[in-house]
C-alpha cells in the first residue's frame, strides 16, 4: 500500500510554528512580496536575512506534535513518502525519512550564483556577508514566490503512485503544490484532514474530508489503518 502524505504549515502550528494563512499566521504581520519572494532578495537582502533568521532561532526549540509521530508510526506497516510544503524540519526530527521539501528547507542555505552549492546550516543566522565557497552571498535553500519548484516532477511521480493520499494543514492556495493532487489516479482515496475541512473543496475528486486538527486526527486515523492493513496481511 503507497500512501502520500502531503502537508502544510497547519501541521507544525500544534508546535508553535505560525501558519502563513489563518489567523495571526505569517502574511498578517509581513507581506509575502516583502520578504518570500525572488523580487523581495534583490530589494532588500538584509529584511529577507532578517525573516529567515527569526524562523530557524523559532524552529530550533519547536519540536515535532502527535501529528509529525503519527506519520513516523504509519511508516512502520505502509510505504509512505511525505511531500511538504513546509520548511521545518519537524518531520525529520519525528523520525521521518522520505520527504520531498517542495519548498526548501530553512536549515539550509546555498550560493545565490549556484542552485546546487547547498549547505546545512542549522538555526545559525545569516548574514550580509556571509559568503558561500563560491564568493557569492549565502542564501536561505527556499523556494521563493516567483521562483520555480524544481522538485515538482518527482512530487507527481509519487501521487501518480499512490494507492491513498492524506492531505494534512495546507489551504491548497500555493502553486503547483495545490496542484498536484489533480493528479492522483481514479482509485486513489483522498483523505483531507484541516480544522476547516468543512469549507475545502477539492475539484473533480472523492474526498474524505476529517474537520479538526492534525494533532487529534492523525493518530487514530494511523490506528484505523494499521488495523485495517493487519486484516489484508
Ligand atoms: C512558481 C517558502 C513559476 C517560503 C513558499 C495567481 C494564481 C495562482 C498562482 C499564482 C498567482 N500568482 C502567482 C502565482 C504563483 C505562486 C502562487 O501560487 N501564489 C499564490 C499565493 C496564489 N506560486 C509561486 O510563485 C511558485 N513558483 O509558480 O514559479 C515559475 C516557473 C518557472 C520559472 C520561474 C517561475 C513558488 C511557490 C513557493 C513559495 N514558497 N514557501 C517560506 O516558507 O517562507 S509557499 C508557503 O505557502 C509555504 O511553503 C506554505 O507551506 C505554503 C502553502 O501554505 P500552507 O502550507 O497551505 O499554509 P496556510 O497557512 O496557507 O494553510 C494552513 C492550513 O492549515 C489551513 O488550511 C488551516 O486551516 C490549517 N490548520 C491550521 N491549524 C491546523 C491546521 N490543520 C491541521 N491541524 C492544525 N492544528
Amino acid at each position: 500500500m503507497k500512501i502520500v502524505a502531503l502537508t502544510g504549515a497547519g501541521i507544525s502550528a500544534e508546535s508553535g510554528l505560525a501558519t502563513f494563512r489563518s489567523s495571526g499566521g505569517l502574511w498578517n504581520q509581513y507581506r509575502i512580496e516583502d520578504v518570500a519572494s525572488i523580487d523581495a532578495w534583490n530589494r532588500d537582502p538584509k529584511l529577507v536575512l532578517e525573516f529567515y533568521n527569526m524562523r530557524r532561532r523559532e524552529l530550533a526549540h519547536a519540536k515535532p506534535n502527535a501529528a509529525h509521530l503519527a506519520l513516523t508510526r504509519l511508516a512502520e506497516f505502509a510505504t509512505m513518502k511525505i511531500i511538504t510544503q513546509n520548511v521545518d524540519d519537524l518531520h525529520e526530527k519525528a523520525g521521518s525519512k522520505d520527504i520531498i521539501h517542495l519548498h526548501g528547507e530553512l536549515t539550509k542555505v546555498r550560493s545565490s550564483l549556484n542552485d546546487n552549492l547547498i549547505y546545512p546550516v542549522g538555526y545559525q543566522d545569516i548574514c550580509l556577508g556571509d559568503l558561500a565557497p563560491d564568493g557569492s552571498q549565502l542564501r536561505p535553500h527556499i523556494v521563493w514566490f516567483g521562483e520555480a519548484v524544481p522538485l515538482i516532477p518527482d512530487a507527481i511521480e509519487e501521487v501518480l503512485k499512490a494507492d491513498m493520499i492524506i492531505i494534512i494543514g495546507t489551504s491548497m492556495q500555493v502553486y503547483p503544490a495545490a496542484g498536484l493532487i489533480q493528479y492522483a489516479g481514479p482509485g486513489t482515496e483522498i483523505i483531507y484532514i484541516d480544522p476547516e475541512a468543512g469549507n475545502k473543496k477539492v475539484l473533480g475528486k472523492q474526498v474524505r474530508y476529517l474537520n479538526g486538527k492534525a494533532g487529534d486526527l492523525l493518530p487514530p486515523l494511523v490506528e484505523e489503518l494499521r488495523i485495517e492493513f493487519d486484516k489484508i496481511r
